[in-house]
């Protein structure tokens, strides 16, 4: 069984099973849009994706032990231990923005975390708050309350996979900052390993599963421009494209635009060299 079997895939990535106790997951370079994938690809964005995910695992191990094994010579590949996983997606926002900023402007809550009246969109909260969501098989995940959430996963696992996701939000966040990003939410998946220890899995603080913003362009009051992803945006919005799928052909221009941002976002975060990574990419461990 040389790759495993396929055993789930995402928008962008793919699962395979390489036996009963190992995983191999793959990062495609496909990007998605306004929630549609383009036929496009922008190229080395899987290997972004891999590398900043497992720079993170590498120094969060400190906060809560993840899944990863091994990242393949491919660099977009890992292989990594198969949890249970929990039945939510691990939200934590320390900004005001997509379903919070919706929720908040309907509501004044997020996930029944009051917050102060007045704050507007993309604003800073005055601490960062967990904001669990269910894994809706659509890919339209609806946040729910802790109560839900503690009935989803049980008492003791919720409580321990709030302060989980709560402490590597905030390592994330400060080293992004040092660094000139905005780390402004992002979305851990966490499991249980065998002996019952709680497992961070899935990828980590990477673009797909953030939000990050230039710091040095950031205005409250509006959406912010994505670090990673703008380019092809703008260029999907002015194309005249009806947001539905499929998607427009990115012209090469644009699709190497992209790929020197989040190259760029890889650099920063790392302050590895993206040849380095790809010529070995055991590198974002050490
Ligand atoms: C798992 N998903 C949903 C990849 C991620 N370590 C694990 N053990 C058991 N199951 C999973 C993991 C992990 N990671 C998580 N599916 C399987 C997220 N997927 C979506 C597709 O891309």
């Amino acid at each position: 069984m040389p790759d495993g079997v396929h055993v789930a895939s995402g928008k962008v990535r793919e699962v395979f099973a390489l036996d009963d106790e190992h995983l191999l997951l793959v990062a495609s370079d496909r990007i998605s849009t306004f929630d549609v994938v383009l036929p496009t690809p922008i190229p080395d964005k899987g290997r972004v994706l891999t590398g900043l995910s497992g720079f993170w695992f590498a120094r969060t191990r400190h906060i809560v032990p993840n899944h990863l094994l091994e990242i393949r010579p491919d660099g977009r590949s890992i292989v990594c231990r198969r949890l249970e996983m929990l039945p939510i997606e691990c939200v934590v926002r320390g900004y005001l923005s997509g379903s919070g900023w919706r929720d908040y402007r309907e509501t004044g809550a997020v996930c029944g975390h009051p917050l102060p009246s007045g704050l507007r969109e993309s604003e800073r909260l005055p601490e960062p708050i967990f904001t669990p969501a269910t894994k809706a098989t659509d890919g339209h995940d609806e946040n729910i309350d802790e109560e839900q959430a503690a009935a989803l996963c049980g008492e003791e696992a919720y409580r321990a996979a709030k302060e989980a996701s709560l402490a590597l939000y905030a390592f994330g966040a400060v080293h992004a900052e040092e660094r000139g990003i905005i780390l402004a939410d992002t979305k851990f998946e966490l499991g249980h390993a065998p002996d019952g220890t709680l497992v961070l899995g899935d990828e980590a603080l990477t673009p797909d599963s953030s939000r990050f913003w230039p710091a040095d362009e950031y205005a409250p009051g509006g959406p912010q421009p994505s670090f990673d992803k703008q380019f092809a945006r703008d260029w999907c919005e002015a194309s005249g494209w009806d947001k539905s799928p499929p998607g427009p052909e990115l012209p090469v221009d644009v699709a190497a635009g992209t790929r020197a941002r989040y190259v760029e976002a890889f650099e920063r975060l790392t302050g590895i060299p993206f040849d380095r990574y790809l010529a070995d990419p055991q590198v974002v461990l050490a």
